[in-house]
């Protein structure tokens, strides 16, 4: 069955049907190649590190939250949050060949990300990449995505059929003699249709960038095609990716944030005289890194004034860290950072903070601007993450709370960013090679996180957030409210330690002087350790472990109620240590009976050949789209390992082939590794 009619029969199915949707009875990929070395790709890693230790002294393990049921009695609460999932994606253009080591088969290295995550062209979308997002659509309303990245600078535009294999991605050198380790990715229209059939069947809203590596002969075909085949699925174009990185990229002999606005100057003027892309006023910029600029730099230019009839939001961009020395093996002033000794400093509420704190200030210009403001890419680390860290539970609760504090902090959304198979940080993973195989991706931890935010803030289009610092400040425990049509809707709490004794699960008492309900329902994330990446669960479900999820939720969904005291108005909630858990006061919100979406796409569009197995719809409809608990029922392989050279090879490999466009001493950014 060819995708394209069963696409248009699963658009009219979405209109016709709104409760229970299964698209199914096709056959499903239970190919598992036997022979690649999975286990070797950072994005399969399966380093454990130790969990730090309980912090001496502990905090109080039993402590009370005063909270305020009406938001006019709150100080410090967010703008409102609208417009979908606050936590979107950032899906990197290419993954290039410098890590590519030999044994990678060539496919994979002259593919794209894109490819690998939503499809290779719009004939052939993944089917567990849409489950994925499904899933954030119905707790949210919408999601964004962002396509591009460094790469997006040399990206061209090609006709589309030109490339080989009927594939929308492809990458050529990019010639220029400063950055030939720079490869440029060639992409046809077809990037535009399929991210329109996409948009299609879930709402999920789009940006693309520019390229900015000649800002003499503008390349605006991604502006013309993006406009005219997306037409209002797109929201707005990125004016350049961290400029304040292409002096030492070698991309611009000298550079400075008033001749980056002096290009953006140019670009509007070379858009404006084409007619070709109606919408003039849908610009995305400084983007800069905030490592070698700060956003201050970029609008003491005027940026704001002199752009804002033109933009459609603010951005910027940052990781948490850097592992780009894991690179080059490190130098004496910048050695390779070990995981585990970093390892705690993802475990506090002093990350997030500090995450936030540098936007304090441009926030609050794009309110008084009246745009978005959005942090347009970041995750745990640049240069691909770190082994143990960015795909563990820890990563899970730090990008819950880094998300949360970012929406306190009045960002509009935040990109998570997707690399390729040699990053440890992706939220999902498709398999390693070029066979589709319905069932055998991998979540990362952090998916979990833009989920629950997805679920917490909801498509009221009317949550705020506050950061409570209860528990006297403690950087272990911290906790937000989150408002709802001006009043109390959902309490977050963490607990960040580790502590399988119970001695440090604490006893949070919620205290509402106005009144508590009689019962509140409770939401828990949960994992043994904060240093595994098996067995997350939310809500009791989870997607799976490495290889197994097709991005549907299996499990029973487990919401625990809790009897309040009506008398002293309170009511106690336990979170383990460690440990998540989103507390509703309402015990009807929509967003609480949420398990599995009800919108669930089963078929491959791959077509495979061998080892299929029927997957039969009634089990995902005679569980009401809420549980995924039958869904085991279809039966899995194991993929196959062989050994290999390691990660560690592969970055060696890695680093001396890219070694070149090193700068000595220079922070090298993520333009090689992704
Ligand atoms: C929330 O805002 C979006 C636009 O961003 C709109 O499409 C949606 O209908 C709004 N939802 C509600 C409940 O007002
Ligand atoms: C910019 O990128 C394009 C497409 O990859 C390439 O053809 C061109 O030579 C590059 N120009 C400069 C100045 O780097
Ligand atoms: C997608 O690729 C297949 C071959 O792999 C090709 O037959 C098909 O025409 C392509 N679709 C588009 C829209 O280019
Ligand atoms: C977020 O914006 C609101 C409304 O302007 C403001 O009251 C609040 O202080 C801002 N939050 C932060 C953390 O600056
Ligand atoms: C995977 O790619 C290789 C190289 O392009 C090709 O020979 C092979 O047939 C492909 N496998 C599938 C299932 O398409
Ligand atoms: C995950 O949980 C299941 C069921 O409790 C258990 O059998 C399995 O060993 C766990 N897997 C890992 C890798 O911890
Ligand atoms: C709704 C939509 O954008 N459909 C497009 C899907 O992709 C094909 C090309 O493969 C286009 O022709 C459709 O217009």
């Amino acid at each position: 069955m060819q995708l394209l009619s069963a696409l248009a029969l699963l658009s009219s199915a979405i209109t016709a049907a709104q409760a229970v949707t299964v698209y199914g009875q096709i056959p499903l990929a239970q190919t598992a190649t036997a022979g690649f070395p999975h286990q070797t790709l950072a994005a399969y890693d399966t380093t454990e590190l130790i969990p730090p230790p309980v912090p001496n002294p502990p905090p109080a393990s039993a402590y009370t939250l005063n909270l305020q049921r009406d938001a006019s009695a709150v100080n410090g609460l967010s703008i409102p949050h609208v417009g979908g999932s606050f936590w979107g994606f950032s899906l990197e253009m290419s993954i290039v060949t410098q890590v590519c080591a030999q044994w990678l088969v060539s496919w994979r290295c002259q593919s794209s990300v894109i490819d690998a995550a939503v499809g290779k062209n719009s004939t052939f979308l993944q089917v567990p990449f849409l489950n994925l997002m499904a899933n954030l659509v119905e707790r949210s309303g919408g999601v964004v995505i962002r396509i591009g990245g460094n790469t997006q600078e040399f990206a061209k535009q090609v006709p589309l059929g030109s490339l080989e294999f009927g594939h929308t991605f492809a990458k050529t050198e990019s010639g220029s003699t400063q950055t030939t380790q720079t490869p440029a990715v060639l992409y046809t229209p077809d990037m535009f249709y399929m991210t329109n059939n996409i948009s299609s069947m879930l709402n999920i809203k789009w940006f693309f960038g520019i390229p900015f590596n000649d800002s003499v002969n503008w390349r605006l075909d991604i502006a013309e095609s993006a406009q005219n085949i997306l037409g209002d699925n797109l929201l707005g174009l990125q004016a350049g990716n961290e400029p304040d990185f292409y002096q030492q990229f070698g991309r611009r002999q000298v550079y400075s944030p008033d001749m980056y606005s002096n290009e953006v100057d140019d670009l509007i003027k070379t858009i404006d005289a084409n007619p070709n892309i109606p919408n003039k006023h849908m610009l995305i910029g400084p983007s800069v890194s905030t490592i070698i600029w700060k956003p201050e730099d970029v609008w003491k230019t005027n940026f704001i004034e002199r752009f804002k009839d033109r933009l459609y939001a603010l951005s910027v961009e940052h990781y948490s860290m850097n592992n780009c020395a894991a690179l080059t093996g490190g130098t004496p002033e910048n050695p390779v950072v070990v995981p585990q000794n970093i390892f705690p400093a993802f475990l506090t509420h002093k990350a997030a903070i500090s995450l936030m704190e540098p936007y304090l200030e441009s926030q609050m210009l794009a309110q008084q601007a009246g745009k978005p403001f959005i942090m347009f890419e970041t995750n745990t680390a640049s240069c691909g993450g770190f082994a143990g860290i960015s795909d563990s539970f820890a990563a899970s609760l730090w990008a819950l709370d880094y998300g949360f504090q970012m929406a306190y902090g009045n960002f509009t959304h935040a990109l998570m960013h997707v690399g390729g198979q040699n990053v440890f940080y992706n939220p999902f993973t498709s398999p390693p090679t070029n066979e589709t195989m319905y069932n055998k991706w991998t979540v990362g931890a952090i998916y979990y996180s833009a989920l629950i935010i997805a679920e917490a803030l909801g498509k009221s289009n009317t949550s705020r957030v506050v950061d409570l610092f209860g528990n006297a400040g403690n950087e272990f425990t911290p906790s937000y409210a989150i408002y709802e049509h001006d009043t109390l809707s959902k309490v977050a709490l963490f607990n960040y330690i580790d502590d399988n004794t119970g001695n440090s699960d604490s006893q949070v008492t919620l205290s509402v002087p106005t009144g508590v309900p009689q019962t509140i329902s409770v939401k828990y994330l949960s994992a043994s350790t904060v240093s595994t990446k098996n067995n997350i669960t939310w809500a009791g479900q989870t997607l799976g472990n490495q290889f197994e999820v097709d991005g549907r939720f299996r499990g029973e969904l487990d919401i625990k109620t809790i009897t309040c005291d009506t008398t002293k108005n309170t009511c106690v909630v336990p979170v383990k240590a460690p440990g998540f858990a989103l507390v509703f006061f309402d015990n009807t919100a929509e967003a609480l009976q949420i398990g599995q979406a009800s919108q669930t796409f089963t078929t491959s569009a791959w077509t495979q050949k061998h080892n299929t197995a029927t997957f039969e719809p009634s089990t995902m409809s005679a569980s009401n789209g809420r549980s995924g608990k039958n869904r085991d029922e279809v039966s899995r392989t194991s993929p196959g390992e062989s050994a290999a050279v390691g990660m560690r090879a592969l970055l060696r490999d890695a680093a001396v082939l890219a070694g070149v466009a090193l700068m000595s001493g220079v922070y090298f950014g993520r333009a090689y590794l992704l």
